[in-house]
């Protein structure tokens, strides 16, 4: 994401370089399915690292198989290839360019972890990551992401409903919003080192309680029917769909439920850039770009793929009645 704000921070762009070096990656990929031959050699700053491309294979789930038909549970749009979704990723933690996460997540480790739950809960308490992979009913959503940078991937997600985690809770009468945090290990965290960070870690993210609550907001433990790769947020990541990507927090430690609105993390560096909503809106566009439309990965320099973007990222018919009355040009 790219920022202009606080001074004592450098400021990351989406940089052209960036965008030349991540077509040529692909276009190395289509050469390197089409001759059959193992994907694995750096390309620019980015490659597909023997540890990502590992990582992609993590443990297999138990888990119920999208249906076509329920409402925004599933897409029949082609799905990203596996390979991309673990090679072309944010997660700042561990650097800011998109090969970052899958060179470097590795260092993080995900077994021993725990979710602590706190707040205006009857039950506070902690989760561990026994009870989170084996303790709700795990189901296959295919979902659309849509990151605020304008582009995006379908990912056949493995998860269970937030809501189900928050009722185990049981919110007080109090609750009305719900505050997310990340790991913020340094030690495994090189992104969260360096002087040139541009966040106040850990990172923060929120939602509104009858945001958490609706039955699109999954809690993600895998993908392809396997345990998440480190740098897609392992071992448990929020996935709010009809939402910008960066409200869908990864490696996830911390859930409070409170009675105000959380700061989060990029609106609190750039309120102007990134509302708390975040709702994924054509008609509203990013201080320094476009909204109307997005790169579909896997995207070549020849075959951008680029395609409209829909209101609520297509989910308006399930989510729009959340924000009736509300003017969603200012509540951005
Ligand atoms: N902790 C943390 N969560 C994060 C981010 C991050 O930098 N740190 N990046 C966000 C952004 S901007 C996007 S687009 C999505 C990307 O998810 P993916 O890399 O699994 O596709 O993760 C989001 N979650
Ligand atoms: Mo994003």
């Amino acid at each position: 994401m790219g920022l202009n704000m606080r001074k004592r921070f450098s400021i990351p762009r989406i940089a052209s370089s960036e965008i030349t070096s991540e077509s040529a990656y692909l276009k190395r990929r289509d050469f390197i399915r089409a001759a059959g031959l193992a994907a694995a050699p750096v390309v620019g700053g980015l490659s597909l690292h023997s540890e990502a491309a590992k990582s992609t294979g993590g443990a297999a789930l138990d888990y119920v198989a999208a249906t076509p038909g329920v409402g925004g549970f599933y897409t029949d749009e082609k799905a990203t290839p596996p390979g991309d979704i673990a090679s072309y990723c944010n997660f700042y933690e561990f650097g800011t360019g998109k090969g970052d996460p899958a060179h470097y997540a590795h260092e993080m480790t995900v077994d021993p972890w725990s979710i602590e739950i706190s707040g205006a809960v009857h039950k506070p308490g902690k989760l561990h990551l026994e009870d989170i992979i084996s303790g709700f009913d795990l189901e296959e959503r295919i979902y659309r992401l849509r990151c605020v940078e304008a582009w995006s991937m379908v990912v056949p997600w493995v998860g269970f409903p937030l809501a189900a985690l928050l009722q185990r809770f049981e919110p007080t009468g109090k609750a009305r919003y719900v505050e997310f945090q990340t790991l913020h290990r340094s030690d495994e965290m090189r992104g969260t080192r360096s002087y040139t960070s541009i966040i106040d870690w850990p990172y923060r993210e929120g939602l509104r309680l009858d945001e958490a609550m609706h039955p699109l907001t999954l809690m993600s433990v895998g993908v392809y029917g396997k345990t998440l790769p480190n740098q897609n947020g392992a071992p448990v990541r929020l996935v709010v769909p009809w939402k910008y990507g960066f409200k869908s927090i990864k490696s996830i430690v911390a859930i409070r439920l409170t009675e105000t609105r959380p700061a989060t993390s990029w609106e609190t560096l750039a309120p102007r850039e990134y509302g708390f909503y975040a709702n994924v809106n054509p008609q509203v566009d990013h201080p320094r770009w476009s909204q109307k439309s997005e790169r579909r990965l896997p995207s070549t320099l020849f075959n951008p793929n680029r395609i409209a973007t829909r209101m609520f990222n297509g989910y308006g018919e399930q989510v729009a009645h959340l924000y009736q009355g509300m003017d969603l040009a200012k509540s951005y």
